[in-house]
């Protein structure tokens, strides 16, 4: 069972990308909004017993001063995935990238690309397959099917030349 954590609703329309990709590859998730700033003690009870609830993988987006992850991370001994956001309260988006990469030695965030929730459910789904035989046998099918989607694209560039493609 995965769970997917965000710091606020304002998260969903990016967090809800891992979900929909978990689904997609048929594994557990639950679903929630925990804040690091607004509901602290939440975040506590949370990190410190997800373990105890068979939850395997943890997924945490926050934007702008993004605190979530890391504050996961240090009370956690589940491996904790890191979505910043660009959100409302967010400058660029670099002030979420740093906030959840920039983490000290003893306490890794896995920290994937700006918005790229989908991403965090597919590693999250690669760490449980790499013991399970049959999660693991979904992600390689999962490849093949990322591979053939773009063999359909080059085949038919190739076949109409740049001016004629279209998407
Ligand atoms: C962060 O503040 C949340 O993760 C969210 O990205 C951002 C803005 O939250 P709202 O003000 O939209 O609730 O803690």
């Amino acid at each position: 069972m995965i769970s997917i954590i965000m710091g606020s609703d304002s998260d969903l329309p990016v967090m809800r990308q891992a979900a929909d990709v978990l689904k997609e590859l048929e594994i557990p998730f639950e679903l929630t909004i925990v804040s690091a700033h607004r509901t602290p003690e939440r975040l506590f009870q949370f990190a410190q017993s997800a373990h105890t609830r068979g939850i395997k993988v943890i997924i945490a987006g926050a934007g702008g001063a993004a605190h979530l992850p890391g504050m996961v991370a240090s009370l956690s001994p589940l491996p904790v995935i890191g979505v910043p956001i660009k959100s409302s309260n967010s400058i660029d988006g670099w002030d979420s990238v740093l906030s959840i990469l920039q983490m000290p030695n003893g306490v890794p965030v896995a920290t994937v690309a700006l918005n790229a929730s989908k991403n965090a459910g597919i590693l999250a789904t690669q760490i449980l397959g790499a013991h399970d035989n049959a999660i693991q046998e979904r992600m390689i099918k999962y490849k093949k099917e990322l591979a053939a989607g773009v063999a359909m694209k080059y085949t038919k560039l190739e076949e109409v030349g740049y001016e004629a493609y279209k998407k």
